[in-house]
């Protein structure tokens, strides 16, 4: 079986992130969306309204699950048999990250990166953008399914 993983903060999750597990899920027999949790990061969501979010936009691909893991990534391939990481590429800027990224993991455990170019409808989004403009009351209804806009709306209402 060919597995593979998409890691990510998922805070929330994006079109962009659905585009790149709708293109992921075509090429692999099954997809890993895991959030990796990094408790130094400040987050909106606490992880488990992450993976809520993730599951509820994700059921339409039979082949995708949704998980999360605190700690290396590789240990998480390691442990669940997973060949692949998946990342998506906006810009050079995602570029320079991700490449090291990838080569110290192929170094660590010899599991193989994949790069998916960015749908160019969405390169410029980003789930930071999106919490920077809900912040500040704009709409994010494009940006995001409608389910995680309605979560955003809620959650920046309790924090006033
Ligand atoms: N279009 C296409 N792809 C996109 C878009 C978009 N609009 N937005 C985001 N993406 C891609 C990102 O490039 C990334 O590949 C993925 O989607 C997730 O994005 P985010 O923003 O939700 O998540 P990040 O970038 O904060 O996630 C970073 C990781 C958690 C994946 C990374 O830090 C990691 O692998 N950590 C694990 C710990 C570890 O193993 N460390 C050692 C590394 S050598």
């Amino acid at each position: 079986m060919r597995r593979a993983v998409y890691p990510g903060s998922y805070d929330p999750v994006t079109n962009g992130h659905l585009d790149i597990i709708e293109r992921a899920a075509g090429q692999f027999d099954e997809v890993v969306v895991a959030v990796l949790i990094n408790k130094s990061k400040k987050s909106l969501f606490t992880v488990e309204e992450r993976l809520d979010m993730l599951r509820d936009v994700a059921n339409e691909w039979p082949n995708v699950r949704v998980d999360s893991w605190h700690g290396l990534l590789v240990d998480y391939c390691r442990t669940h048999e997973i060949q692949a990481i998946v990342k998506g590429l906006r810009a050079v800027s995602d570029f320079d990250y991700e490449l090291q990224m990838a080569q110290m993991n192929q170094r660590l455990s010899g599991v193989e990166t994949l790069f998916m170019a960015a749908n160019p409808v969405y390169s410029f989004l980003a789930s930071s953008l999106v919490k920077e403009i809900a912040t500040y009351g704009g709409d994010v209804s494009a940006l995001v399914p409608a389910a995680v806009e309605r979560r955003i709306v809620e959650r920046m209402a309790e924090l006033g």
